[in-house]
């Protein structure tokens, strides 16, 4: 895998844009996709769509979209919709469908996301057949209602020291912190805030691609 592509990596899904429809949400999606980000993540926690083909349609118009745009798509948790739509790549948490199981039921360049939360799982997936770790939460989130306890940045830096493979960093990144992750090894930035709630989408992004 090409650890390039972790460095801008947007996460979300309708739930990240209260108060929007679908078609609203699919569109502000589809404007970040298009500011220069290197990867994205269709996270859809807890969305309602009026049946699955709904949300297969939805996950499918922004595959092909950020196909277009030369984004690598992700999909999170779902290894039946990440073959459906022919994503790029899967994420797995620790809890999700094993990593030995998605790896047996998917094309063999699909790469495999874990996320990692302390040094433990880090060791652990050192010898998984994960290609690239997700590590966080580093600080506090308002995107993930059960995300474990932050690491802050010594802890991360101090987990990092024992990690080979490409990692990108999850968990409150914004404008403020995120040029000092640079300096903890980690490959790239992964966001959902940042760019589903700032007021200057481009601006933002003029700024993050200085460091990433
Ligand atoms: N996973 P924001 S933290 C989806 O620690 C997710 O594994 C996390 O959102 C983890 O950029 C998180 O708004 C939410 O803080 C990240």
């Amino acid at each position: 895998m090409d650890k390039q592509i972790l460095k801008r990596y947007f996460i979300a899904g309708p739930q990240d844009f209260a108060g929007l429809t679908l078609p609203q949400s699919e569109q502000r999606i589809k404007n970040i996709i298009t500011s220069g980000i290197t990867t994205y993540q269709f996270r859809d926690k807890g969305a309602i769509y009026a049946d699955d083909n709904e949300r297969l349609r939805f996950a499918q118009t922004l595959r092909e979209f950020a196909a277009q745009a030369g984004v690598n798509f992700i999909v999170n948790d779902d290894v039946k919709l990440t073959k459906e739509v022919d994503a790029d790549g899967v994420h797995l948490g620790q809890a999700d469908v094993q990593l030995e199981l998605a790896r047996e039921f998917l094309p063999q360049n699909v790469f495999i996301g874990l996320s990692v939360r302390n040094a433990v799982e880090m060791q652990k997936a050192q010898s998984s057949q994960a290609d690239y770790l997700g590590v966080g939460p580093i600080f506090k989130t308002q995107s993930k209602a059960d995300a474990a306890p932050e690491l802050g940045l010594a802890q991360l830096t101090e987990i990092l020291a024992q990690n080979s493979l490409p990692t990108v960093g999850i968990g409150g990144i914004n404008l403020e912190n995120q040029a000092t992750l640079k300096r903890t090894g980690l490959d790239g930035i992964a966001m959902i805030s940042l760019l589903t709630q700032t007021t200057d989408l481009a601006a933002t992004m003029e700024i993050i691609k200085q460091s990433w």
